[in-house]
């Protein structure tokens, strides 16, 4: 027995080459653009990212039966005044990285949110509700572990501040001309510092790489309108292939899942509008995503990275009724350099 761990032990150490080492300088040296944290810098270099994010809701779930807007609205039906219809959120995402050492990289990262509803009232008039500004502040820690051969992984720790609004409001035809509070999802923060620990895997192997990542956000305590956002958990696993030096194809599974709104917003009335109900706001679902990696490696833009990433719910179980996600659009720029604080590696 001992024999044969040695003879594998053995063959595994002849069959890897000795160049095999997890590195960065490859287009998927950096994981599909809707996945977050998911790399570290060496020590001394900083990086400049931007992130557009565009999702995209349109019809009412409720569990994994898609159901008709009419039934939202029936006094029969599910009663309320108004149901959603449609929903799209833009998300510009600014971030700044910089590593003090090899081990530890640093993030802060601020987002700008642009919010906009559409409505259908039982006596059918319709109505848009927008919102925008910017989000919650966050600053993140990225501890990087013993690498393997050619994986490795880190951990990460997130803390997101609520810079942003939870009082966003908005005109709607049961306000009589006033602006009244808008519902949960209309709003900018989360009205809490929200802690979010994660645990990133990543490896290559030839022109393949992987990687996996768990992150898990939860809201302290509770915000100053009396109510937390649900808990998040993601789970996410991809593979990716380069083609050359600057290109690489990328397919993504991701399973995501939101608690229920504890407390209540003692502005909202839920038995008007779901989007107003803290129990109709949870739900899980899995996703799979097709993303596209550039790479500039010389020339005046050496260092820049730029992105796609398109996502397609497959399937969705909501506390509903609920507004399904339809598809999600992610593309972005990341410039990353040397600060020349540190030296020269
Ligand atoms: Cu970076």
């Amino acid at each position: 027995m001992r024999n044969a761990l040695f003879t594998l032990a053995l063959t595994l150490l002849l069959v890897t080459p000795a160049t095999a080492q997890w590195t960065s300088g490859r287009p998927d040296g950096h994981a599909p653009i809707g996945v977050m944290l998911d790399h570290v810098h060496e020590a001394g270099e900083f990086m400049l990212s931007y992130r557009y994010m565009y999702m995209r809701m349109d019809g009412m779930r409720d569990g994994t039966d898609e159901i008709e807007i009419d039934d939202v609205v029936d006094p029969n039906g599910y009663g309320f005044m108004v149901s959603p219809t449609d929903m799209s959120m833009q998300m510009h995402m600014f971030g700044l990285m910089f590593a003090p050492s090899d081990r530890l990289t640093l993030v802060g990262m601020l987002p700008l949110k642009v919010l906009s509803m559409d409505h259908l009232a039982r006596n059918a008039a319709a109505f848009t509700t927008e919102s925008s500004g910017l989000g919650d502040f966050s600053l993140a820690g990225m501890w990087l572990l013993d690498p393997v051969g050619d994986q490795r992984a880190h951990v990460s720790f997130v803390a997101s501040f609520p810079t942003g609004s939870i009082d966003e409001e908005g005109v709607t035809p049961m306000s009589a001309g006033q602006d009244v509070q808008l519902p949960y999802a209309m709003q900018i923060s989360s009205g809490t510092v929200d802690l979010t620990p994660g645990l990133t895997l990543l490896g290559q192997l030839g022109d393949w790489s992987w990687g996996g990542q768990a992150l898990a956000t939860f809201r302290m305590g509770e915000n100053d309108a009396g109510y937390r956002l649900g808990h998040r958990y993601t789970t996410t696993g991809w593979g990716a292939r380069r083609f050359n030096r600057w290109l690489s194809a990328s397919l993504r599974l991701q399973w995501l899942e939101t608690e229920a709104i504890e407390g209540a917003d003692s502005r909202l009335n839920p038995m008007v509008v779901p989007t107003a109900d803290p129990d109709l706001q949870g739900g899980s679902r899995w996703s799979a995503a097709f993303g596209l990696n550039t790479y500039v490696r010389g020339g005046a833009f050496k260092g820049l990275r730029l992105a796609g990433e398109w996502l397609l719910p497959v399937y969705q179980d909501l506390d509903g009724p609920q507004l399904e996600t339809d598809w999600v659009i992610v593309v972005g720029a990341q410039y990353a350099g040397d600060t020349g604080l540190l030296g020269s590696g």
